[in-house]
């Protein structure tokens, strides 16, 4: 079959797709896991599990995790056993808006439509939420069936490696390093890759991992997470100056008011949109080796290409 035929076949098994379904079906799986996986909020001491809870169950959009179970049905796998990883990448991801939050950080009053966990439990705690969200998340991926092509410590490694200095910290530092300076659009892409792409293609990845994918399987999942990732972050540059803070859950405008490098700044509006259409059509591209069994992937990229929030 052509490559355009293809990928005509698979954005039709994808305009078809029930998305609005599929994503309260997963995040209601994906919340009731994370109940399971976690202590308690009422475990001694309880502050420390109040304000874990607090976070992770605030109305996050749980788009990581659910990429994570879309990339396991998309190499045959069952998503019941992405889900220890699915879970883990959630708190990773939530221990990082904890952080990011902080006051020696982006300052912010709001997250996921409350009050952010330092306001509420003062920084101490947050700056703990944060570390036992990191450390449980490693607890939750230990406890996944392991496969024949990715054992336990090929499973730890790939958390260990997004979440760590060379990418999600390492985009962290450069975000931060980077405020009130003019930055060529080379090291806004570096940022990027980092602060948001590597934990979001991680997700992807596990999901085939927990598929037993063969590498060329994985090949395709990782260009795909990578261009989502990509265009994840440019969107949501956009949302910043273009919704206000009540769609958001968080404070609208910050980028501006910190003087952050986005893409709206350094390429304009329709430049940036553009941008993340040309992410999105790539995306779909890596997708054409998996078939129809990826549409909920292609349904998910097209999805978040289009979201006001
Ligand atoms: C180690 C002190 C220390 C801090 C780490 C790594 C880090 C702090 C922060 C990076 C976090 C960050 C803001 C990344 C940008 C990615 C992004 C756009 C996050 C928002 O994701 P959504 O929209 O959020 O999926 P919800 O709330 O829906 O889950």
């Amino acid at each position: 079959m052509s490559k355009a035929r293809k990928q005509a076949t698979a954005a039709e098994v994808a305009a078809a797709f029930p998305l609005s379904t599929y994503l309260s079906e997963r995040s209601r799986w994906i919340d009731q896991a994370l109940r399971r996986f976690l202590p308690s909020p009422g475990t001694k001491p309880a502050t420390i599990h109040r304000a874990m809870h607090y976070s992770l169950f605030a109305g996050g959009k749980r788009i990581r995790p659910i990429l994570c179970l879309a990339a396991a049905e998309a190499c045959g796998g069952d998503p019941r056993d992405a889900m220890p990883l699915a879970c883990a990448v959630e708190c990773i991801h939530t221990y990082s808006l904890v952080h990011d939050d902080l006051p020696a950080m982006d300052n912010d009053d709001f997250r996921r439509g409350r009050p952010t966990c330092h306001k509420v439990f003062g920084e101490g705690i947050a700056v703990l939420a944060g570390d036992a969200l990191l450390t449980v998340a490693f607890e939750i991926a230990a406890q996944c069936r392991g496969w024949p092509r990715y054992p336990h410590q090929r499973i730890i490694l790939e958390l260990a490696h997004a979440a760590g200095s060379r990418h999600l910290i390492a985009g962290q530092v450069a975000d931060l390093e980077s405020e009130g300076k003019s930055i060529p659009i080379h090291e806004l892409r570096f940022i990027h890759q980092r602060k948001t792409s590597a934990l979001l293609c991680c997700a992807v990845r596990l999901g085939g991992m927990s598929a037993n994918c063969t590498p060329a399987q994985l090949n395709a999942l990782t260009h795909f997470g990578m261009q989502v990732g990509l265009a994840f972050q440019v969107i949501d540059d956009i949302l910043d100056i273009t919704q206000p803070s009540e769609k958001l859950g968080k404070t609208a405008g910050k980028d501006i008011q910190a003087q952050k490098a986005t893409y709206p700044a350094i390429v304009g509006l329709e430049r940036s949109k553009q941008i993340a259409e040309h992410l999105t059509r790539k995306a779909f591209e890596a997708l054409l080796p998996l078939g129809t069994r990826a549409a909920a992937l292609h349904a998910l990229a097209d999805y978040l290409l289009r979201r006001d929030r």
